[in-house]
């Protein structure tokens, strides 16, 4: 990796099976950013425990998550992709911010608000400061750009916050990220309620193409989702659901808005949405072969687990390291 590009960090979640819309709005987008970034793309896995996980099934996810970005095209030799657990700075810096938020900030996530009111049973201490967590993770890496969905704003902004109330008390520490919304599925909706976000921990599995979705499946979901009144397939702000299946088929095939309507003038519905399916059907099944061989050969992936656990921490290190030292703590004794 060279050392004069610019970091770019990011990464997911690793609760349940990937959705299309953690394609289209992020994975898909990260592929060739290595050309111009350094980049660290992380398993999630302690932002996963805000969530109650089942053990065996969530040991199962990061790993799918893992193969899943590889498959996807991120080269693991040309982007750093590690388990977030496996670097203890992560939890480390995230104390020592968590220190330097408010909660008057923490309390105006939308998220949590959010969270909290699907997990009414288990509104706990890491949910509220999952954001805290988050901006550690940005700034052990000294990220410059964050490519996140647009729900994610929010989040970058207290990064943003707490580095600079960082910075303003002990000098240039934390380099200040951006994020990075693309216009291409930024935000991808629900196929059962085209007026809440894809969500992969969403319960109705009809709402969902899941990345592993087999082509059958696709096809018949997209047959399924909800439309609305009406029969032109045209994008506009009245017709939520087609605008989204729009998007859709536009960030599989590149074609704009404008040449979908044309592409489909005076055609229904129903030939629309099977194109839409065949579409992402296709996108996908190169992915899913891929994913099926990585995940058939164990030794490669534990190979570049190691390899970039090791390069992930180091470069964590630094960071905590000159954060220890401005802050006070006594360095170790070696
Ligand atoms: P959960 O349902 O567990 O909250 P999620 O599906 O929202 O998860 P995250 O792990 O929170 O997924 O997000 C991973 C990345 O995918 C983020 O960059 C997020 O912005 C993006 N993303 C998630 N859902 C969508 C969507 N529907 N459209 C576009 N981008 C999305
Ligand atoms: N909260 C993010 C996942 C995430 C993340 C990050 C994204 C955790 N830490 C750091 C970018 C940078 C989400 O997408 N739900």
């Amino acid at each position: 990796m060279e050392e004069n590009k610019k970091v770019l960090y990011s990464g997911m979640q690793a609760t349940g099976t990937l959705t299309l819309g953690n394609y289209l709005g992020a994975l898909k987008n990260w592929v060739k950013m290595h050309e111009e970034f350094t980049c660290f793309y992380g398993v999630m896995d302690l932002h996963s425990l805000t969530v109650r996980q089942e053990p065996a099934q969530f040991r199962k996810n990061a790993r799918a998550l893992y193969a899943l970005y590889v498959a996807a095209g991120l080269d693991p030799e040309k982007n750093c992709i590690y388990y977030q657990s496996h670097v203890a700075a992560h939890a480390q810096l995230g104390w020592v911010l968590d220190c330097f938020t408010y909660m008057g900030e923490l309390n105006r996530m939308t998220q949590f608000k959010d969270k909290a009111s699907k997990h009414a049973d288990n509104i706990n201490a890491g949910l509220y400061t999952y954001p805290v967590l988050m901006a550690a993770d940005i700034l052990l890496y000294q990220a410059n750009v964050v490519p996140v969905g647009v729900d994610q704003k929010q989040h970058l902004e207290i990064t943003r916050d707490i580095a600079e109330r960082f910075n303003n008390l002990y000098g240039e520490v934390f380099t200040i990220p951006e994020a990075y919304i693309s216009e291409n599925g930024a935000k991808i909706m629900s196929l059962a309620d085209p007026t809440k976000k894809m969500s992969k921990s969403d319960e109705n599995k009809n709402a969902t193409i899941l990345l592993l979705d087999d082509r059958d499946t696709i096809i018949r979901k997209f047959k399924r989702a909800v439309t609305d009144s009406g029969s032109e397939v045209r994008f506009s702000e009245d017709k939520p659901g087609i605008s989204n299946l729009m998007s859709i088929y536009g960030c599989v095939t590149g074609k704009t808005m404008e040449e979908i309507e044309r592409e489909f003038d005076g055609k229904g519905y129903g030939e629309f949405k099977l194109a839409v399916g065949e579409a992402v059907a296709d996108e996908l099944t190169p992915l899913q072969k891929r994913y099926d061989e990585l995940m058939k050969d164990k030794s490669y992936i534990d190979q570049c687990i190691k390899t970039n656990d090791e390069r992930a921490a180091y470069v964590a290190g630094k960071t905590l390291r000159k954060v220890h030292k401005k802050i006070g703590l006594t360095e170790l004794i070696r």
